[in-house]
Parts: C-alpha cells; structure tokens; sequence
C-alpha cells in the first residue's frame, strides 16, 4: 500500500481525500495556493506545501509546481480529485514519467474518453446502447445537413472535445444547420482549441441518468448503479438522487452489465461515471464518460456503502475489486444530494467572501462534506460550492423530509448561498413527485417569477 499521497485540489473534495487517506492509514500531503492558507485541507493533511498565487493557472493548474510538491514530499502517488488536472491525460503522463502513480486510469483512456466521438464508437462497438449519430467527425455543414435529412431533425451539434455543454447547438431545421455548425465549430476552437464536431438526434426533454462504476487493473469492472441528475442549472447540477424514480431493477442491472464488460475491454481502472440520456419511454443512450471521481459520489456511498474514494486508493495500489469491496453490491434506501454554492439563490452570481455564521445540520441519515467554517473566507479565484447536503432514508419519501428538515437548520450567514432556492424546489410538488427533466429547473424559476 502507498505510504504518503499527495491531493492535487483544495476545498472539500480534497478534506474528502484526506479522510480516506487517514482511514486507510496513509501519510496525505496538502497543496495550496496563496489564497488557502487558512483552509481545512491544509490543517488536516499531515504536510502542506504552497505552491503559487491564487490564480488557477499558477497554482493548481501548475503541473511542474504540483510535480515538485510530489517530489519534494517524496510521495508514493497523487489524487486529483474533480475538476483542476483530474482528466489531464499529460498530467497522468507526467506523473507517470515521474515514477509517481496517478490514481485514475491510464493517460490512454482519459484521452480516449475525452474525445466524446471516439468514446461513443467504443461504447457502441461493444453494445452500449447510442442515439443515432454521425460515425465520426463531420467534416462540413453539407455533410451535416446530408446526413441529418436522413434521421430526422431536430439534431444536435457537438463538440468532440467538448462536454459540458460548451460547442453544442440544437438543429431544428435544415436552413438553420450551416450557421449553427460554424457557430459550434468556433466556440469549440476557442474553448478546446479543437472544432471538430459531430451529430446526433436530438431527445427532447431527457433526464440525465449517470451510471458509478469501479474497475481494478486486473480486468475487473463493477457497476454501482445510477444516480439521477436531471436538477441542473446551464450544466451545473443542483440536486442529485439514487436510485432514479425512473430506473428499474431490469434496466440496472442490463445497463450494469454491458458497461462492466465494456469497461473491462476497454482496460478501464479506476472510479468513472458514465452519463446517459433517458427518453419519454424510459430508453437510455450513453452520452459521455467522465474518468474521476464526482462532486456527487456522495450519493452512491449513501445507499451502497461504499468508500468510493478508499476504494479509487485501494485499486491504483494494485488491489483486486474482490478484496476492496469484499461482498456483493447491495442498494438500500435512498439518498438526495443538494449542492450549496456561494451564490446569490435567483441571480447565481458568485459570492465570496467572510462567512459570520455556519451552522451545518445533524442528525440521523445527514453527511455534510465541507471545507468552511465560521469566521472562514470563500476566496473568489475558484469554485462556488462549497458544501455538499447529503441525506439517506429507508425510501425517496423519508429522504425528501429529512432533507427539508436539514435544510430549515443550515445556516450560512455572511455570504449569499442557494440554500433558499434549494429549500423552494424541495417543497416544490413535482420535484416531490419525482416528475421532471434537464428542462425542469428552468421552467421552476420562470414559474416563481410570474407568481410574483
Ligand atoms: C444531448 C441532449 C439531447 N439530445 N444530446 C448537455 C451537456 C452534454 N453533456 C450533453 N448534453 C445534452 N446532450 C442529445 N442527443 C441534451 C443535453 C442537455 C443536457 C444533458 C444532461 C443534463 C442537462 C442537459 C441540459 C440541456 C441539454
């Protein structure tokens, strides 16, 4: 097993590092930038080290300052957590380089993931179920507008290098086609330095189902089922839950299949996530693969029991997934993530600042995964979230109370945060009744704002 790992990120994905790390016995050091030197992950881990200014670019985004932190602390293995250099197939290479073991998959499979196009060949080659689409890239608007005549509109354009919705555009009709392609093709070039796009039918009004996997480096890949992630806002998600109203124990467990055989040809080791798209009549079409851990990783835990951080330690270590999980899978009860960012609640601007008060709830079924604390700053330079409410209950009903009550006893003061927004959808009888899509949060505001 590692002795010491460096946790390449700060707030609280990397206190959540840091907490296995301690569990599992091993030595954790801390980066940071300037603007952290007071936080929780840096008091926690047993060494830190500053390495830049708080700008994203020349702290945690600076892989030969995180490298020489490595090399400093003389660390057996790095963990990037999300986001910052968790999906940088040259930061894994690096690592690599550096007799340094990078805990996620291989830098072959990040980039294979990364190009959305080239990911969903080699989910549809082994029988991940796809929406039709271009078979690669599409190399024109022409080419475009010949083959979505042939499916149907409305289509959408996407971005090989995309995600997140960035370089996408939906196509209602073939005369909007030629414009649109060269809108999406110059905002993938300026955001991935890469147009290249490609198409798909188009679903309308979708949920977003993501699938939790695991896979050892021993050709092993297990499914932890879906979470539901449909309470989205511009592509940041709000609300995550498992199970899916939607999802059932046949479709689980067919999903679960072809991804654990998949993933296994495919070499994949590592926690990942794969995101579906699931229609009117309950079809699911796999959309994109993410090769990390998740803010909502949370929620698998809840109902599995799982430690899918301990478990991602375990596995770059050279466990086999038989001694890491030690039993079967089992799925009980349910549980309900909101994510609480520093921001205003109706205008989801950033607010940072100096938190006066911070009263997190308690009590049975409530994790909290934080990085604040009272008299404690919310820099502006990175990420707005800065807490993770997570319930569990015996089924969706007793989980939806206890998140109401948690959410009436959490109280932030000092900054503005979307724990009164997320209080209003929980009371909101559709999101009880589990009916909605990705289209949900929009039409939740505009409904609140003529009943003004
Ligand atoms: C789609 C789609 C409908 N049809 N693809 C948005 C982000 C990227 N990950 C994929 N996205 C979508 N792809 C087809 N063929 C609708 C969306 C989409 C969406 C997906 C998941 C969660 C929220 C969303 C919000 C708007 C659009």
């Amino acid at each position: 097993m590692f002795k010491k790992i460096l946790v390449a990120n700060r707030g609280e994905i990397a206190l959540r590092v840091i907490c296995a790390c301690k569990e599992l016995g091993i030595r954790s050091v801390a980066i940071y930038s300037e603007a952290d030197r007071n936080s929780l992950h840096v008091r926690f881990a047993d060494e830190a080290i500053c390495i830049g200014p708080p700008q994203l670019a020349l702290s945690y985004l600076n892989i030969p300052a995180v490298i020489s932190a490595a090399e400093i602390a003389n660390v057996d293995a790095i963990h990037p957590g999300y986001g910052l250099l968790s999906e940088n197939a040259n930061f894994a290479e690096v690592c690599e380089a550096c007799h340094i073991k990078f805990i996620g998959p291989t830098p072959d499979v990040i980039r294979l993931m990364g190009e959305k196009e080239k990911a969903r060949a080699a989910m549809k080659q082994h029988g991940v179920p796809i929406l039709p689409g271009s078979d690669g890239v599409v190399a024109s608007a022409e080419e475009g507008c010949e083959w979505a005549r042939q499916v149907g509109f409305p289509v959408i354009l996407k971005a090989t290098a995309g995600g997140g919705g960035r370089g996408m555009r939906i196509v209602r009709e073939e005369d909007e086609l030629p414009a649109l392609y060269r809108q999406a093709q110059s905002e993938a070039s300026a955001a991935f330095g890469n147009g290249d796009l490609y198409l798909e039918k188009y679903v309308e009004r979708p949920r977003h189902i993501e699938f939790q996997v695991l896979g050892d480096e021993h050709g092993n890949v297990v499914s932890l089922g879906e979470r539901e992630c449909s309470i989205q806002r511009r592509h940041q998600k709000l609300i995550e839950e498992s199970p899916s109203v939607k999802m059932t124990p046949e479709l689980r467990k067919e999903i679960g299949e072809v991804l654990s055989k998949t993933l296994s040809h495919v070499g994949y080791h590592n926690a990942g996530t794969i995101e579906f798209l699931m229609d009117q009549e309950r079809r699911l079409y796999f959309i994109e693969m993410n090769t990390r851990i998740q803010v909502e990783h949370p929620v698998t835990e809840m109902v599995t029991d799982v430690d899918l951080v301990k478990s991602q330690i375990m596995i770059a270590a050279g466990e086999k997934l038989a001694d890491v999980l030690q039993g079967p899978i089992v799925h009980r009860g349910h549980a309900i993530e909101c994510r609480i960012n520093a921001e205003h609640p109706e205008k989801f601007t950033p607010s940072a600042g100096k938190i006066t008060t911070f009263n997190p709830p308690g009590g049975t079924g409530v994790r909290i995964d934080t990085a604040a604390y009272a008299e404690g700053t919310i820099p502006p330079y990175y990420d707005s979230l800065i807490a993770k409410l997570v319930v569990r209950g015996k089924d969706r009903s007793e989980a939806l109370s206890r998140m109401s009550r948690a959410l009436g006893m959490f109280i932030v003061e000092g900054i503005h945060t979307t724990i009164p927004l997320h209080r209003r959808i929980l009371a909101d009888p559709e999101f009880r009744a589990g009916n909605f899509d990705t289209g949900f949060i929009e039409r939740f505001l505009a409904k609140k704002e003529t009943a003004i």
